[in-house]
């Protein structure tokens, strides 16, 4: 009889020269350690806090989760697992979005802020998804509607009602609030970069043919792991506080 094992490699072959699998290897470990750090870190902290922490283990868990099966998929058929991928960012993306809401609770935010954000970054996510799987040749038309709904996220952090709670708050919380603005602007548009290095559009090429999963992935990585480490720190500078006094 032959040997089942043979005809179905329970274990990805990865060829030595595939840096888009090795970052898929990598950042499934990396998300992985985050996760259990965020965790299990989480009792350490006030109880205002906890809730904080605890959604920034989700994202990285959730993300651990799918480059798991991304990481299998990438090794199986050598292809973007834009379906998984897609999931990954429409569970975690809107995740924090409550971030900015859970820290600017302690300056009255109200919910309607938080589904406000939540909205736009599933318009921002679905448009996205229709521009790389759906409807590619209008790739550009639909990048540019996920843009815009960006650009209105940017402006209420940066500009908006969240801004104006973060300075009410003030301290600690205004100075982390000011550096997850810093990643949206900045960490956060390294996705339109990949995107527009893996659809066809007028941009075609100025990337030189990076693989769009190589930007996707780094920007993961920075994104999620940094945001919860921003609010990691902001819960050890609030429960140091409170111990003092
Ligand atoms: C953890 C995952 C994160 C933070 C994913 C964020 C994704 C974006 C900010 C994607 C933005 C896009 C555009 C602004 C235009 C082109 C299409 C997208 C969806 C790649």
């Amino acid at each position: 009889m032959e040997n089942l094992f043979t005809s179905l490699p329970m274990v990805a072959q990865l060829a030595t020269d595939d840096y888009v699998g090795f970052t898929f290897f990598v950042g499934c470990m990396a998300m992985m350690a985050a996760s259990a750090f965020f965790f299990l870190s989480m009792n350490s902290f006030d109880r205002k806090w906890r809730t904080s922490i605890l959604v920034s283990g989700l994202i990285t868990f959730i993300a651990a989760v799918h480059y798991w099966y991304m990481r299998d998929y990438w090794s199986g058929f050598e292809e973007s697992p834009t379906f998984f991928r897609y999931v990954d960012w429409v569970l975690t993306v809107p995740l924090m979005c409550v971030e900015f809401f859970l820290i600017l609770r302690v300056a009255g935010a109200k919910t309607s802020l938080m589904w406000r954000l939540i909205f736009l970054s599933v318009v921002m996510l679905v448009t996205g998804y229709i521009g790389e799987a759906v409807d590619r040749d209008n790739a550009w038309l639909w990048g540019l509607v996920s843009g815009i709904a960006y650009f209105v996220i940017v402006y209420d952090i940066w500009l908006g009602k969240a801004k104006k709670l973060a300075v009410e708050a003030g301290g600690s919380v205004l100075q982390a609030h000011k550096t997850l603005c810093w990643f949206v602007l900045v960490g956060w548009a390294i996705y339109p970069i990949g995107y527009m290095a893996g659809t066809p559009g007028w941009y075609e090429g100025i990337f030189g043919g990076l693989d769009l999963n190589v930007i996707y992935n780094i920007g993961d990585a920075i994104n999620k792991i940094g945001f919860g480490l921003v609010i990691y720190g902001l819960a050890v500078s609030q429960t140091s506080k409170t111990a003092e006094a």
